[in-house]
Order: structure tokens, then C-alpha cells, then sequence
């Protein structure tokens, strides 16, 4: 069995059984005028790591290994919005609000959509999520079971809310994860820090976390 080189020891990779989730790469969180600036964040951090996730992308792609998308979204009457989820944060604009790139975290919205230069292709599964993890009021769990990955590669945006969110709601399902450190961000480097170091404790406690060149040397 080949390996991918990791903290906080080699990731075993079995092959035919790994697929690649990208988190919430959404110009509301990355670009100026959206969520993650209405929150009071610098969003260039964000910006800075497209290229390292589109290189990820594109290996992961080569390799022929599946690709899931998320992006954190409600529907047009906020339905899916807790009234306690907008309220949060002092953000103003808001959730549902009018920004310069429509409303606010609201799907088929251009705040809502995948930034251009990691789009999703025709056959690579979109899921919309209302919630910080992808598993929460979505068909992911269907989704990933009807692929039968049992290990999971992770990249996106924020290191500590929706990718970890998400990576916990997987490790709990029994999916090995590794987390790709330079394709994701957060918009408090410390938080990015100890983000890793929690998920790689006590002996992979959550999962692994790889440079993507480490990865694409394991996958290629
Ligand atoms: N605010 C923040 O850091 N993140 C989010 O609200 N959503 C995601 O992480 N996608």
C-alpha cells in the first residue's frame, strides 16, 4: 500500500477508496462585499490559497478520483436559515441582505457561486449546506456512501468553522481524513494553526494534514 506523507504519521492510502472535498470556495467568503468582509474579515488570506487548491483540483482530477463541492447557502425565503444563524455576528449586511454580489449567502446568487477559477465540471457533485458542516441537512452521507470512498482529502475555506466542521462530522462517520495545509485558510492565522494541530493530536485524534505537493506525490 502507498502512502501519503503526513502529520502526524504517513496517511495509508487506499486506492479507489479516496475522494476530494472542497469546501466552500465561494466568492461570499473570498471576495470583498460578501459574508466573510461583512463579518469584519480581510478576506485576501483567502484569496491567496486559489492557486494551491486549483493545482489539488487539477491532481486529483488527473488521477480520476471523485470531486464534492460545497457551498454554504440558504434558500431565497431563508427557510433553511435559523432566525439565531442570522442574528449571529453583528454582520451588516446580513444573511439574505442585498450586498454587492446579490443577496447574502442566498443560492444562485453570484456571492453564492464557487469562485471562477476553481469551478466545479460538468459530473463533480455540488451540495449546498445550510449549516457549517457539509453533513448537516444534506445528502452527502448517501452521496459519499454511493461513491464508496472511505477516505477523504479536504480543502476550502474556513480552516477552523466548515472544513473542521465537516472533517469531524466524517471522522465520526468512519472516513480517514487528511486535511490539505497550504489549501486552506482562515481569516485568524492561529486559528488555522491550532486547527491542525487539534486535528492531528493524540495520535491523529480527527485525521492527517499534508502539504498538497505531499498529496499529489501520494495520489499521482
Ligand atoms: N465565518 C467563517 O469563518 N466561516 C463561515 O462562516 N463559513 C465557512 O467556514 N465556510
Amino acid at each position: 500500500m502507498s502512502v501519503i506523507r503526513a502529520e502526524p504519521f504517513d496517511f495509508p492510502l487506499r486506492r479507489g477508496g479516496i475522494g476530494l472535498i472542497v469546501i466552500d470556495m465561494q466568492r461570499d467568503f473570498i471576495e470583498p462585499g460578501g459574508f466573510g468582509a461583512a463579518l469584519g474579515n480581510d478576506v485576501a488570506p483567502l484569496q491567496a490559497i486559489i492557486p494551491a487548491v486549483r493545482a489539488l483540483l487539477d491532481g486529483v482530477r488527473a488521477a480520476g478520483l471523485p470531486v464534492i463541492h460545497t457551498r454554504e447557502c440558504h434558500r431565497p425565503d431563508l427557510s433553511d436559515c435559523p432566525p439565531a444563524k442570522r442574528a449571529r455576528g453583528g454582520a451588516t449586511p446580513t444573511i439574505g441582505d442585498r450586498g454587492p454580489m446579490g443577496r447574502i449567502l442566498i443560492a444562485g446568487e453570484p456571492g453564492a457561486e464557487i469562485v471562477p477559477e476553481l469551478a466545479p465540471l460538468p459530473g463533480e457533485t455540488v451540495i449546498d449546506k445550510p449549516g457549517k458542516g457539509a453533513f448537516h441537512a444534506t445528502p452527502l452521507a448517501e452521496v459519499l456512501t454511493g461513491m464508496g470512498l472511505r477516505q477523504l482529502l479536504f480543502a476550502g475555506v474556513t480552516t477552523e468553522v466548515c472544513v473542521q466542521t465537516t472533517m469531524r462530522e466524517a471522522n465520526d462517520r468512519g472516513y480517514e481524513c487528511l486535511l490539505a495545509e497550504d489549501a486552506t485558510e482562515s481569516y485568524f492565522p492561529a486559528f488555522r494553526q491550532a486547527t491542525f494541530e487539534m486535528i492531528r493530536a493524540q495520535g491523529a485524534i480527527v485525521g492527517w494534514t499534508a502539504p498538497v505537493a505531499a498529496i499529489l506525490a501520494g495520489i499521482g
